[in-house]
């Protein structure tokens, strides 16, 4: 078999600051959530923390020799907001700022395309101890903050992102209560759904005051579960999670309204859902594993997740490609003639470095060929999906699973931290440059 793509297809991998960085209290940063989530008893596994992570802050020049090695065309990163402004409001922090444009400078020094994303959870404690993205007043900061950046990197950026995976932040970080900060209230979750989504609409409305427009969009992590089976309340179960946890984010930005179904009250003042939805450049799709859906009266969403059949990767996420795919045609039907990237996707597994010194991630390549073949589908069905970014360009610091999961093409020895290109990294090499038979 051989896989092959469109020539002008953009090939990417993708990281964020919190998890790659390290040096968290280095260059004037100030602590995050997740540097006090991390404190705290029982909220990551191992007690791991993001101090040292796979130290890119020291180490981004050695990391751009890997990438240019492994002919990726472009890096997608975060910029970490408690290193531009660490008290999330007031004073710019320059030695931030210098940092993030020396990164720029290197990448595109080295041929490779900037992707910022401006923010991928690693929130200002100092706001936090103010309310957090349950206050109205965190959404302002965020404007504020995303202005800095604009007027700072847009030079040097290729694309914006403006946040990553909202449903993380409302629902996995103030309903269940894996991500900090950690709480379980529903109230709270309806908040923050409405303030990420208008962070959203006015960090993108920052990047249009320039002069030279780069293109803006938003990573979304999109669920178009399957119902186990075909018992009708089963479907219901899965249209009712379509609702709940893509349409409540997808629908204001698309389409201007939330579903009105959900009965929730959301926040909205006037004139917020013109800011929401204002036209992006493109959609960004996270995408790892599928969900199966059964109706269950007992808890408060009616519907509950089941297991499958399908393998699944050391993370128990259950692999189905065609669930991408699913995805792919979903958001394609709602947004049509926005082009589409796929801004993550990977998995994790149980690598260890052979007697060779070699890592052969095999597991890892199939999970790749299977999502791929996917890709190479939908852009032949004529979804308008633009480039993929595999996550991730390196090990990191995997949340609330701390270091024992590792997603990288790139082996991080977090001892050391030396790093060995996997021999996933050489298979997306080999797709890179088109040349992939197998
Ligand atoms: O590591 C995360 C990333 O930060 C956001 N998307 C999912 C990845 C794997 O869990």
């Amino acid at each position: 078999m051989k896989l092959e793509f469109p020539e002008d297809f953009l090939w990417g991998s993708a990281t964020a600051s919190y998890q790659v960085e390290g040096a968290t209290d280095e260059g004037g940063r100030k602590p995050s959530i997740w540097d006090v989530f991390c404190s705290e008893e029982n909220r990551v596994a191992n007690g791991d923390t993001g101090e040292i992570a796979a130290d890119q802050y020291h180490r981004y020049a050695e990391d751009i020799v890997i990438m240019r090695e492994l002919g990726l065309q472009a890096y997608r990163f975060s910029i970490a907001w408690p290193r531009i402004i660490p008290e999330g409001v007031g004073e710019v922090n320059e030695e931030g700022v210098t940092y993030y444009r020396n990164l720029m400078l290197a990448l595109r020094k080295a041929g490779i395309k900037v992707v910022a994303t401006l923010y991928h959870w690693d929130l200002p404690y100092s706001l936090e101890l103010r309310g957090g993205w349950r206050s109205r007043d965190t959404v302002e900061a965020f404007r504020t903050y995303a202005r800095v950046c604009v007027e700072r990197f847009n030079d040097l950026v290729d694309q914006w992102i403006t946040i990553n995976e909202p449903w993380c932040i409302s629902y996995l970080s103030h309903l269940i209560g894996e991500h900090a900060p950690g709480h379980q209230s529903l109230e709270e979750t309806v908040k923050v759904i409405h303030h990420i989504n208008l962070a959203h609409g006015m960090a993108l409305a920052e990047c249009r005051t320039q002069e030279i427009r780069k293109p803006v969009g938003i990573s979304w992590n999109l669920f178009v579960p399957r119902n186990a089976t075909r018992r009708s309340e089963d479907m219901e179960a899965a249209r009712k999670s379509l609702i709940r946890e893509s349409r409540v984010f997808t629908d204001p930005v698309l389409h201007g309204t939330y579903p009105s179904e959900l009965g929730w009250q959301f926040p909205i003042e006037p004139g917020d859902m013109d800011i929401i939805s204002q036209p992006m450049d493109f959609i960004g799709v996270n995408y790892y594993q599928e969900t199966v859906l059964a109706a269950d009266m007992q808890q408060e969403s009616g519907y509950r997740v089941v297991p499958t059949w399908q393998p699944t990767t050391s993370q128990n996420w259950a692999i189905n490609q065609y669930g991408l795919y699913r995805v792919l045609e979903w958001i394609a039907k709602e947004a049509p003639g926005i082009p589409l990237y796929i801004t993550e996707n990977g998995c994790a597994s149980d690598d260890v470095i052979d007697p060779d010194g070699r890592v052969h991630d095999r597991d890892r390549i199939e999970y790749l060929i299977k999502h791929l073949e996917v890709v190479k589908q939908a852009i032949e069905d004529g979804i308008p999906l633009k480039g993929y970014y595999q996550w991730s360009f390196i090990d990191n610091f995997e949340w609330a699973w701390g270091y024992e999961k590792r997603f990288g093409i790139v082996y991080c020895d977090y001892k050391s931290l030396q790093r060995i290109i996997k021999d996933s990294g050489y298979f997306m090499r080999d797709i890179i440059s088109g040349f992939c038979e197998y």
